[in-house]
């Protein structure tokens, strides 16, 4: 049987996994662990796609996307969210405060600030120089693990067993401005079914979209697959497609299952999930793909 309480997240967010650990061990549910350990990198403006300090779109707006995802089945999701750093607390309001699932662009900031988030500047020095050196060639094109340890999908499993989700970033580097990835979209950035388990995905959101990735997964657990089975089956659907290009992006998905089994795993090579269980948080790198 499976050591509980149990967090995992995608990259090396170790930080991030011990915040959600140290609400689960002190008696806190799922939900909150996942949303309190994902504020600890959109609040890291290292973190160059997540919240504050997240790479702005071509135009040099940040914009952040985010969702998060309860045992009940409940969501609440948040898109081209500017100026509030904490764009997975905003997520939670939406999911616990409104009628709806998701907000987007000035009605979500409106949202936020009518809730007491103070709104700031996300672009930081650092990403404004990398945006302005980018706009030298203006060249688009996704590059592989980019996001490395930053953008986070968090799922945790609490006292109880009962599971929750999350997922946060400011999406591509560069990308078109009003495009939305698969962060924010409940069932391909994330899914949680508290009889089954959950899933995250990070890398090129539009192939997550294109496979409802996160629900695919947990579909695939609820037939009897392993997370690990699963997470693999999931990429194959993106890979075996005719004419498929994913040597040139990365997709990666992270699972875990009602019996605290967890998998990882991803199209291209340096892929990593932090899992924090048992007093040990450890960053394990993913299975892949494309060797
Ligand atoms: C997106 N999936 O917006 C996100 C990007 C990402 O690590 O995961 N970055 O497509």
């Amino acid at each position: 049987k499976a050591k509980l309480p149990l967090v995992i997240a995608t990259w090396h967010v170790e930080n991030a996994t011990a915040k959600a650990m140290e609400v689960l061990e002190a008696g806190g549910n799922a939900l909150d662990a996942v949303e309190q350990g994902c504020m600890i990198e959109e609040a890291n403006e290292k973190g160059q796609s997540v919240g504050k300090g997240g790479l702005p779109d071509r135009d040099g707006h940040v914009t952040l996307d985010a969702c998060i995802m309860d045992k009940n089945g409940n969501c609440g999701a948040v898109v081209y969210l500017k100026d509030i750093t904490h764009a997975v607390s905003v997520a939670k309001k939406v999911m616990e405060e409104t009628p709806h699932v998701m907000l987007a662009g000035s009605g979500a900031k409106e949202f936020a600030i009518s809730k007491g988030f103070e709104p700031e500047d996300l672009l930081t020095e650092a990403s404004k120089k990398a945006w302005e050196e980018w706009k030298i060639k203006s060249e688009y094109k996704p590059i592989i693990n980019i996001e490395n340890h930053d953008t986070i999908g968090m799922l945790a499993i609490d006292k109880n067993g009962d599971i929750s989700g999350a997922c946060t970033t400011s999406g591509l580097a560069y990308k078109m401005a009003g495009r939305v990835g698969d962060s924010p979209i409940i069932g391909s950035g994330l899914f949680v079914d508290n009889e089954i388990g959950g899933c995250v995905a990070t890398g090129l959101g539009e192939e997550v979209v294109k496979t409802v990735g996160s629900f695919l997964v947990v579909e695939l657990m609820r037939q009897g697959k392993s997370p690990q089975e699963a997470c693999e089956e999931a990429i194959g659907r993106i890979v075996n497609k005719p004419n498929s290009n994913y040597k040139d992006f990365q997709v990666g998905y992270i699972a875990v299952n009602k019996k605290g089994e967890t998998g990882s795993y991803s199209i291209h090579q340096w892929f990593s999930m932090t899992k924090f269980q048992d007093g040990i948080n450890e960053q394990i790198q993913s299975d892949y793909y494309n060797k």
